[in-house]
């Protein structure tokens, strides 16, 4: 049985106190270790992470959201876009969103941009998702709104503030104005069924803030308005 290989530190150290000569002061109390690596090649944040419970409070935010591979989430009730997409993404209903989820979330959304099934969102395709699907990722203006200019009285101008977040970025975690062809790593106007895989990895690790392979509602940053979008 495995529970027998254990107690033998323990025992080795019972027997090196028997040992000690008596006249010895007793040794001062250890100071408190921390728990054992769960897994001793990986980053101790592995271990921290996988004691942090996962939160179940709905993420707050608008209803219109864009997921982190691209996909829109509008919202028809009180609840967020945010916490439908984590609602639907968390398969399992824990609260943490594994990168395997986080992976069937994304590579669903593929199949549904890959109208064609040639496993590459090609241009048409990528066309009818700025156009139709998610048309928020049309930039409007990386130009600040020159309604809100300032002019002193000796004539000089303040520049208007400028947008810190473009098309989709407005209303995602990330700040990608168009997060389908963000993934098109070649540039050849076409997404890769690989090439979106690949993001998928890249967007989980940005959105896995605590690198313990689980996205929690806790770590996501917190969504302004897409309107409240200046610096
Ligand atoms: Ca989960
Ligand atoms: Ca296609
Ligand atoms: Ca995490």
């Amino acid at each position: 049985m495995l529970r027998q290989a254990r107690p033998l530190a323990p025992l080795i150290l019972a027997l090196a106190a028997a040992a000690a000569p008596a006249q010895q002061p007793p040794a001062a109390p250890a100071p408190p270790t921390s728990p054992p690596l769960a897994h001793s090649t990986g980053p101790d944040i592995t271990v921290q992470g996988q004691t942090e419970p996962a939160s179940t409070v709905p993420i707050s935010g608008p209803t219109d959201f864009i997921s982190p591979m691209g996909e829109p989430f509008r919202s028809d009730d009180k609840l967020s876009g945010a916490e439908h997409w984590f609602r639907h993404a968390d398969a399992d209903g824990n609260g943490r969103l594994t990168l395997a989820e986080f992976r069937t979330e994304g590579m669903r959304f593929f199949t549904t941009l890959d109208t064609d099934h040639d496993d590459v969102i090609g241009p048409a395709e990528i066309s009818h998702y700025e156009v139709d699907i998610a048309p928020e990722v049309t930039v409007v203006s990386s130009y600040g709104d020159v309604t809100k200019a300032k002019q002193d009285s000796d004539g000089n101008i303040t520049e208007p503030p400028y947008p810190t977040r473009l098309g989709a970025g407005r209303f995602s975690y990330l700040p990608m104005p168009e997060p389908i062809t963000y993934a098109d790593t070649n540039f050849d106007r076409g997404v890769t069924k690989l090439e979106f895989a690949k993001a998928i990895e890249i967007r989980f690790k940005m959105l896995d803030a605590n690198g313990d392979g689980a996205i929690t509602r806790q770590e996501l940053p917190k969504l302004g308005s897409p309107h409240d979008n200046y610096r």
